[in-house]
């Protein structure tokens, strides 16, 4: 039953992801450099990153890079880094306010650049 369950769920919610990412419209990609370290990282990057029909934020720990899609008449790449930045994470336009870097989980403590900006 659990079974039926779970394959209803994720042909439900696959389609409503792809969906997702074409609600942004004026498209415009980026590739950005976000520090981090580990799936819990992700989430919050991501979180921060993402806003409905707007941003959508897609950060890979192996290379501490994101593919960021934006609505390019709504936000741009600093709006989306600035929130990133205010969740605790390094990137290469804004450096995490230290207080919120220090609140961060200790396994995504990830190693500060002191050159960042
Ligand atoms: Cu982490």
């Amino acid at each position: 039953m659990s079974a039926i369950i779970r394959i209803l769920l994720a042909t439900l919610m696959l389609p409503a992801s792809i969906a997702c990412n074409t609600d942004i419209k004026n498209i415009k990609t980026e590739n950005v450099k976000i520090d981090g370290n580990c799936e819990m990282c992700e989430a919050t990057i991501e979180t921060a990153g993402n806003k409905k029909n707007i941003s959508k934020v897609d950060w890979d720990k192996n290379n501490k890079t994101a593919i960021i899609i934006f609505d390019s008449l709504r936000t741009n790449q600093s709006a989306i880094l600035k929130r990133i930045a205010n969740a605790g994470y390094d990137n290469e336009k804004f450096k995490a306010p230290n207080n919120v870097y220090e609140k961060l989980h200790d396994c995504c403590k990830y190693e500060r650049k002191s050159e960042t900006k």
